[in-house]
């Protein structure tokens, strides 16, 4: 891998976002204890922030996101405003997508986050339609698309490589393998420990990660998208990471070993990237504090601005659910 040292802006950018998410959805997790507080199913990335923050801010404003049912992490780490999408979340009328969408349906437009499906191994197809449409317009842009070990055992993530292979087309398939698919384990559903080696079986350049390696997961991002905006076609990155809660809120995950819990607790993104950058003399402990201290606010009030919103109205119910076509 190309070792890329990093700027001390882009190190603390990082950090940043990583501590925004954990903070973002510590929030939503509180918040689900309470009883219809929150609607529907909330599904968390804690652990997986590193994946979220070196893949998106390796990518370029053109590039579009296609994300799963775990996606806050992309989300905020392309720069979603932080009140419409706690909102939306909270399924409220000024949230991103109008209260339409929640947690399970996002999408950011105006950011190039063309959707999140929750249709497990439906991501990749879809994002092999917007890298046709990058290609056939000739446009500098790539996909990224991100999904989980379960879905790449899913026969329609292989037809999207194998056709993505055959064409060419700037796709960066993004497997984030975090031991678990619902309740089962990787052993239990995955017939190899190496994802990313089914890529070479569609001519595809696939690449492993550590990715509770924030800098890892930036330095081979930026190179796969690299590879990928050369117009040489796809290629594919499995970071290995741990999903520390439970599939969704609704889940003790009380099938997990605790002691497994305790040694991916160990090996955290953010405490672990903390500790390099106080290292390093990037950041010091007061600098620390108020980016803790930052995101937290932010949290706060983007939870008040949820709260504040009104559920969206029966006048709305026919807006954004049908597109003119084109006139010909
Ligand atoms: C086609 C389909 N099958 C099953 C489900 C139910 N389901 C939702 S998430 C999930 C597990 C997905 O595991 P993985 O792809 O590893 O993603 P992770 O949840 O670990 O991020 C399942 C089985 C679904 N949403 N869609
Ligand atoms: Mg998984």
């Amino acid at each position: 891998m190309i070792e890329h040292r990093l700027d001390p802006d882009l190190q603390t950018r990082l950090y940043t976002r990583m501590v925004l998410t954990r903070t973002f959805e510590e929030k939503i997790a509180e918040l689900c204890r309470e009883p219809g507080r929150m609607p529907g199913m909330q599904i968390l990335a804690n652990g997986q922030e590193a994946v979220a923050a070196g893949m998106v801010s390796a990518l370029e404003p053109e590039d579009v996101i296609i994300s799963n049912h775990r996606s806050h992490g992309h989300l905020l780490a392309r720069g979603a405003d932080l009140n419409a999408l706690m909102a939306e979340i909270m399924v409220k009328g000024q949230g991103v997508n109008g209260g339409k969408a929640g947690t399970l349906h996002l999408s950011v437009p105006d950011l190039n986050i063309l959707m999140t499906s929750t249709v497990v191994g439906a991501g990749p197809l879809l994002a092999l339609g917007a890298a046709f449409a990058q290609q056939y317009k000739g446009s500098s842009g790539i996909t990224v698309v991100f999904f989980g070990d379960g879905a790449a055992a899913e026969g329609s993530v292989h037809e999207a490589m194998n056709l993505a292979g055959v064409w060419k087309l700037p796709l960066l398939f993004v497997c984030e393998n975090n031991c678990w698919a619902g309740a089962q384990r990787l052993e239990e559903h995955c017939a190899t420990r190496h994802i990313f080696q089914r890529a070479n079986g569609y001519d595809i350049p696939g690449r492993s990660v550590d990715g509770n390696d924030v800098e890892a997961v930036y330095n081979l991002g930026l190179e796969l998208a690299a590879y990928c905006r050369s117009g040489k076609g796809p290629a594919f990155m499995e970071a290995l990471t741990y999903r520390m809660r439970g599939h969704g809120e609704q889940d003790p995950q009380d099938y997990v070993d605790p002691k497994e819990l305790e040694r991916w607790a160990a090996k955290c993104p953010i405490r672990g990237y903390r500790q390099k950058l106080l290292k390093e003399g990037v950041l010091d402990d007061v600098q620390i504090q108020s980016i803790h201290e930052d995101a937290a606010t932010r949290v706060e009030a983007a939870v008040a601005f949820g709260d504040a919103s009104p559920y969206p109205g029966p006048e709305t119910f026919l807006s954004d659910v049908f597109v003119q076509p084109p006139s010909v």
